[in-house]
């Protein structure tokens, strides 16, 4: 990265920045998706770029729900691709959620520069090109999906979501994982569990938590989904963000 030092204040920020850029300039990122970020830095600021404690509940949620599943994916878009593409990787092979790019702003330039960019991170198999299903509901290109990926999943992980497709995906009976540093937007308010964490450590942590739980019965899976508050979780990274880490 530039010349930036490893010992920089800001180092890791600077470095999710610089991946961003990157993202654009190879045609991964759309350029809505640095404001898209900026909005994401902010709450990230507020909670002291730490994730809560309630955050680490929700990924444990997640990971619970992932290994239930019959059939889950994970949705990428240019930002999540940019930010943590090998960690995606990781988790679909962990836990053989299918990996589909699915974009609000769309072309298939952007799809299959994401799905090579993921292929150099190791994946295979990626979904989004063939995306010939509607979710009902949804009038802008999010709505093209992969017959037997998103359209078909039981459960779906959609990092830095719209609210709207999260609301649609909610009616068609799925279970979304949302992660999003906003506990306000619609998809954090509508989501079976907010992440409300930043994506780079909110994949890791759903990868820890995978391997500590993939062990365990359907039972014992079924009651982390179930204990898992969501109301609380909203609340506490609300109270932070506006109060600050101190008041937790
Ligand atoms: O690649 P595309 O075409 O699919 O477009 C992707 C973006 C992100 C541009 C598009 O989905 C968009 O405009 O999203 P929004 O409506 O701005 O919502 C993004 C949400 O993600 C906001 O609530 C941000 O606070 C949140 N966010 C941003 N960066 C991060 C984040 N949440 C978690 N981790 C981040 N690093």
């Amino acid at each position: 990265m530039g010349n930036i030092p490893s010992d920089h204040p800001r180092y890791t920020s600077l470095l999710l920045r610089d991946r961003l850029i990157s993202g654009i300039q190879n045609g991964i990122t759309s350029q809505h998706g640095l404001i898209a970020h900026g909005r994401g830095e902010s709450f990230d600021y507020l909670l002291s770029e730490r994730s809560l404690p309630t955050a680490n509940q929700a990924a444990r949620a997640a990971a619970a729900h992932i290994t239930l599943a019959k059939n889950p994916v994970i949705s990428v878009n240019g930002n999540s691709a940019a930010l943590v593409p090998a960690e995606i990787v990781t988790l679909s092979e962990l836990t053989g959620a299918a990996v589909e790019v699915n974009l609000f702003h769309r072309t298939e330039k952007r799809i299959e520069s994401i799905i090579s960019h993921l292929n150099s991170h190791g994946a295979s198999n990626v979904k989004g090109i063939s995306a010939t299903s509607l979710i009902p509901g949804i009038s802008h290109d999010r709505a093209k999906v992969a017959p037997d990926g998103l359209y078909a999943a039981d459960v779906v992980l959609v990092p830095l979501e719209d609210g709207d497709r999260a609301e649609a995906f909610n009616k068609m009976g799925k279970t979304t994982l949302v992660i999003d540093l906003n506990p306000l937007s619609r998809s954090s308010q509508l989501a079976t569990v907010p992440i409300i964490d930043n994506i780079t450590r909110a994949i890791p942590n759903i990868i820890s938590h995978f391997e500590n739980i993939s062990h365990l019965s359907p039972k014992e899976l079924m009651d982390i989904t179930i204990n898992f508050d969501r109301e609380a979780a909203l609340e506490e990274s609300e109270r932070v963000i506006r109060n600050g880490i101190n008041k937790l």
